[in-house]
């Protein structure tokens, strides 16, 4: 059954094209008025539950993880709406197609789809890759200045997280609303910091992969997802 809350572009040869050469599709849009208002929220409600992160990941050349989060084992015991929506058919049909790979959702109940906040000024999702090759990430807030802080910042086909300052980085401003579809295995990513008090930038991460790779390649999401888990130097109150 089609997903009334999302407005999903009609398939065309053009996206496919556009996601194979920069290993990132702009899916602007994508979250109808009334679903945002739901998982802007939703989000509110869950933040409540959520844990701060504070350290540098060692398995992703140290970068830093300043920012506030919520796995995915806690997002299904509270919510609804969140795994409805990222079981949606038509949804995982559409970035199938796009991708040109056999889509399904992650099995991994932590890492299939996470709350990002970044909210404090200074916080920052450090430079990485996924384990999973496909993340959607669909954005509840952001900061609305498109030359300002909160972007994300891409390299595309690589892993290697250390050519910031190059030419080849590129950067994406997203409004509420909006979405992206990430070959977040092989683009390098990350999300610049926010520099100036009050401003909030919270999104939902959905992981997708293909049957044959059900298998996490790092520990880095357990390691920033899983409650227990107290990275060295510990977490900021
Ligand atoms: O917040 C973003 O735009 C990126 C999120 C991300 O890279 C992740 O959750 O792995
Ligand atoms: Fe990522």
């Amino acid at each position: 059954m089609p997903c009334p809350m999302l407005c999903l572009p009609t398939y065309t040869p053009a996206l496919r094209g556009r996601f194979a050469a920069d290993g990132y599709l702009p899916l602007p849009g994508l979250i109808r008025p009334d679903l945002l208002r739901a998982l802007h929220d939703e989000t509110r409600r869950l933040e409540k539950l959520a844990i701060r992160r504070d350290f540098a990941m060692e398995s992703m050349a140290d970068s830093p993880r300043r920012m506030t989060i919520l796995g995915g084992q806690i997002i299904a015991a509270e919510s609804a709406l969140i795994p409805r929506l990222y079981g949606d058919a038509e949804l995982i049909g559409l970035i199938g197609r796009i991708a040109q790979l056999p889509t399904v959702p992650v099995r991994d109940p932590v890492e299939r789809y996470v709350l990002n906040i970044l909210h404090r000024e200074g916080d920052t999702h450090g430079a990485h890759t996924d384990d999973y090759p496909l993340a959607l990430v669909l954005f509840v807030e952001a900061p609305l200045d498109r030359e300002g802080d909160g972007l994300l910042e891409y390299v595309r086909h690589t892993t290697d997280l250390h050519a910031w300052g190059t030419r080849a980085v590129r950067c994406a401003h997203h409004c509420p609303g909006d979405a992206y579809l990430l070959r977040s295995d092989t683009t390098a990513h990350r999300v610049t910091p926010l520099n100036r008090p009050g401003l909030r930038r919270t999104v939902l991460n959905f992981a997708y992969t293909t049957p044959a790779r059900q298998q996490a390649r790092t520990d880095s999401a357990a390691r920033l997802y899983t409650p227990e888990n107290q990275p060295p130097g510990g977490n900021a109150p």
